[in-house]
């Protein structure tokens, strides 16, 4: 008779190479070693640590997809999803600056940057010796990022840039920033903007109750000078940003599930222990009955990222199905949060069973990189043809 492994009913962990559960296994390592211990503090402090660019750079997390060439390890998507999983089981805000480094800044580089702009910006961002931002949001602007402000002006040898952008993860400690403005004809192009260029600041934003380990701030341009060799040569339009976001939100999707895992692990062990009535919570039908439901979601939720994970692989993903994911786990991972919080009674308010921490992060999780709703949106325009933004 075949065994029923409750934490791996689809037996995920079989369906993987052996280097995919090597990269995983080593993701987990420096989580569980080197972040779980941080966390907390950092958490309750809104303190954010640069030093884990570089260790995350040192073990090739960050710019997973990134050819060896460039500094990255060339790994698969896949792989790229598992490292998410891991480091969001411990915190999203740990999760949101990886990404931010690896697919909103080191893929759009790679994608549309010059031969010279990948030398240059690349390696260094693969060991985190440099931190990058994406700035694509503006304080009227998020979720329909087409009607964006900021504009290119051309101007002798290079473009003036002028606006600001809001909510951008990591801009108080970034070396380079990849922003997105309107040119003289309305197309928008992406710039690589580096720190110290003048009239350029990023003032932090402060007071998030969720992300708190992960800083986030403004990205404020003063007719900035930008040399034309910094300028992204042929990508126009929205397809630049999207091209990003489509690699972004599938580790999101990922990540979420981990976040969900170590809620669901938590609730479980948690309702195990406490003894109510004389008898564990585990014993009651209406506990057990949370803990399916969370099983069963987040199981069909992994299978899915990983059918997606292997279709970016073979290159017949169609964006769409990164909106289904991306929605589907943020959803159901924050379900699962709420739900978590409140099987531990009042301990699930204390941060040090860190449940509340994952619940307010996953409140982020699901409005960013395209809300629950939009992503419901961009499904509907797919089976109707009609856009109802
Ligand atoms: P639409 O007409 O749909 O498309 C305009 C052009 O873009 C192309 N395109 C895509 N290309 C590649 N990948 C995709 N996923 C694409 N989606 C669209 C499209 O083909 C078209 O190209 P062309 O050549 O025909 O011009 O544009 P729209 O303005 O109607 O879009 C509406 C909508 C809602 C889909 C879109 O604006 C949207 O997704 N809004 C959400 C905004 C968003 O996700 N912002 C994220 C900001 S970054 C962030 O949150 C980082 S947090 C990171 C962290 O800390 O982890
Ligand atoms: P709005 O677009 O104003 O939406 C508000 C509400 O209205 C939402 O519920 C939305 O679903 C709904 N809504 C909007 N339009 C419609 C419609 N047509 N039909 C129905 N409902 C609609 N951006 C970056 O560029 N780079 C970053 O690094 C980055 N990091 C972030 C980090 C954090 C901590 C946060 C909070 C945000 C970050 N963002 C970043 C911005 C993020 O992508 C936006 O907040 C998000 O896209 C939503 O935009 P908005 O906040 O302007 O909300």
């Amino acid at each position: 008779k075949a065994q029923f492994h409750w934490d791996d009913p689809l037996l995920l962990n079989a369906q993987l190479t052996d280097d995919e559960r090597m990269v995983r296994d080593a993701a987990a390592a420096y989580c569980k070693d080197k972040l779980a211990p941080r966390i907390l503090e950092a958490f309750r402090h809104e303190r954010m640590d640069t030093s884990i660019f570089r260790e995350m750079g040192e073990l090739g997390l960050l710019g997973p997809t990134i050819p060896e060439q460039y500094g990255g390890p060339g790994l698969n998507y896949v792989a790229y999803g598992l490292i998410a999983r891991e480091v969001e089981r411990i915190d999203s805000g740990y999760r949101s600056m990886m990404s931010v480094q690896s697919s909103l800044v080191m893929v759009p580089i790679y994608e549309f940057g010059t031969e010279a702009q990948r030398q240059k910006y690349l390696p260094k961002l693969a060991t985190g010796e440099w931190i990058g931002c994406f700035g694509l949001t503006e304080p009227n602007h998020g979720s329909d990022p087409g009607s964006m402000i900021t504009r290119a002006r051309k101007v002798d040898g290079g473009y003036a840039l002028t606006g600001s952008k809001m909510w951008i993860t990591n801009s108080p400690v970034a070396d380079v920033f990849v922003v997105w403005a309107k040119d003289d004809e309305g197309a928008i192009r992406g710039f690589v903007l580096e720190k110290g260029m003048q009239g350029l600041s990023a003032p932090a934003i402060h007071g998030k109750f969720g992300l708190r380990a992960s800083v986030t701030g403004e990205i404020v341009m003063d007719n900035v000078f930008c040399p034309e060799e910094n300028a992204f040569p042929d990508v126009r339009g929205l397809k630049g940003p999207f091209t990003c976001l489509n690699s972004a939100r599938y580790g999101i999707a990922w990540g979420a599930l981990g976040a969900a895992e170590d809620c669901w692990h938590t609730a479980r062990q948690y309702t195990l222990d406490r003894k109510q009535f004389g008898k564990p919570l585990a014993a009651n039908q209406l506990v057990q009955k949370k803990l399916a439901d969370m099983q069963t979601e987040i199981t069909l939720g992994l299978q899915g990222c990983l059918r997606l994970g292997r279709m970016k692989d073979e290159g017949t993903a169609a964006v769409e199905i990164t909106s289904m994911m991306k929605r589907n786990s943020c959803g159901k991972s924050l379900d699962i949060a709420r739900t978590a919080r409140d099987m531990l009674g009042g301990n699930g308010i204390s941060d040090e069973f860190g449940i509340i921490r994952h619940m307010v992060n996953l409140e982020v999780v699901n409005t960013y990189e395209g809300t629950h709703d939009i992503h419901a949106l961009i499904l509907g325009r797919a089976q109707t043809g009609i856009a109802a933004f």
